[in-house]
């Protein structure tokens, strides 16, 4: 039986995205506007510090927005590194459906916004400037000196380790969206400001078509979060959904791509979170992560909207 429509999305704040998602498609609506509507929730929420207006800024004081949507006939569109702009979800579906574009980025994509009438807003609230500040006490940046050789990219450092916030809690949680709606088609959003105190221009993997977010209309979509570079390296949005294609459940695609990371260097993997989470034409889903405690959420008309736990490599 077709288990449609559907939508499921990452974390906690997935059920209040969900149900955004879920008013357009019980009304028969288009997936691709559920995926929109849904995302832009928590983008517009100030309390949410890693998406969209009260995100974390980078290391200079600066939020700079990923975001990326794909919609049932394989249009795709994205922003990386914009700035001033509370939707780049929107954004993104604009890139989609008004040029002859799939990615724009930074001051590009601001002045796309602004022509396109996006407002400017300042996306740094009080509390994310605080935060930064905290961050910059006790961090090794300093801007003028090369300290990214000493980073994740190589070992990971216990020094510097742009991956982690203070506390040792681990820094990320982008919305990925997957939805289907009542005609069976696939879209998916996918809307992060990114890791925490990133360098600035760092783009993850969340703008990225085939990493952060994948659809296909006759297989299934995927979406990812957690340690952006990590999910670059395997192209595993894409790899979820092609593993879907050689029949593969969507908890064992996404397992498949998390072990994959694995790897490519255990050591590594074992002090970062990544997880994906899948949906397939049937309606069925999935996901698999790093570490414990990545959630989800999953609303259809039969179960509503619950959240749930994401099975763990480690
Ligand atoms: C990134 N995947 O920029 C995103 C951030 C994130 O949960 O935190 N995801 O790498």
């Amino acid at each position: 039986v077709l288990n449609k429509p559907i939508v499921i999305s990452t974390w906690d704040f997935g059920l209040t995205a969900n149900k955004g998602a879920w008013e357009v498609l019980s009304n028969k609506g288009r997936a691709l506007d559920a995926v929109e509507a849904g995302v832009k929730i928590p983008e517009a929420d100030p309390k949410i510090s890693t998406i969209g207006y009260g995100g974390y800024p980078d290391r200079d004081g600066r939020v700079t927005l990923d975001a990326c949507i794909m919609d049932e006939m394989g249009n795709c569109g994205s922003v990386a590194a914009l700035e001033n702009i509370v939707h780049a979800i929107s954004v993104a579906r604009a890139v989609m459906e008004k040029t002859p574009h799939v990615m724009i980025v930074g001051d590009g994509a601001f002045q796309f916004a602004q022509a396109q009438g996006f407002p400017k807003v300042t996306l740094l609230t009080p509390d994310a400037e605080k935060a930064w500040k905290e961050w910059l006490k006790t961090s090794e940046y300093k801007p003028q000196i090369n300290i990214e050789n000493k980073s994740y990219n190589g070992n990971v450092s216990t020094t510097f380790n742009p991956l982690r916030l203070p506390g040792n809690q681990y820094n990320h949680d982008t919305i990925g969206m997957l939805a289907m709606d009542a005609q069976g088609n696939l879209s998916g959003a996918c809307t992060t400001s990114g890791m925490a105190f990133k360098m600035h221009g760092r783009v993850g993997d969340s703008p990225i078509i085939g990493a952060g977010l994948y659809i296909d209309n006759e297989v299934g979509g995927a979406t990812a979060t957690g340690v952006g570079e990590e999910v670059i390296r395997i192209c595993g949005s894409h790899l979820v959904v092609e593993l879907m294609r050689q029949g593969y459940p969507p908890e064992k695609a996404c397992q498949e791509a998390v072990e994959r990371i694995v790897k490519k260097n255990k050591q590594r993997a074992s002090q970062l979170q990544v997880g994906f989470l899948a949906l397939n034409k049937k309606g069925e889903y999935g996901a698999y992560c790093l570490q414990k405690g990545f959630s989800y959420a999953v609303c259809t008309a039969a179960d509503k909207n619950v959240l749930l736990n994401s099975s763990f490599y480690f």
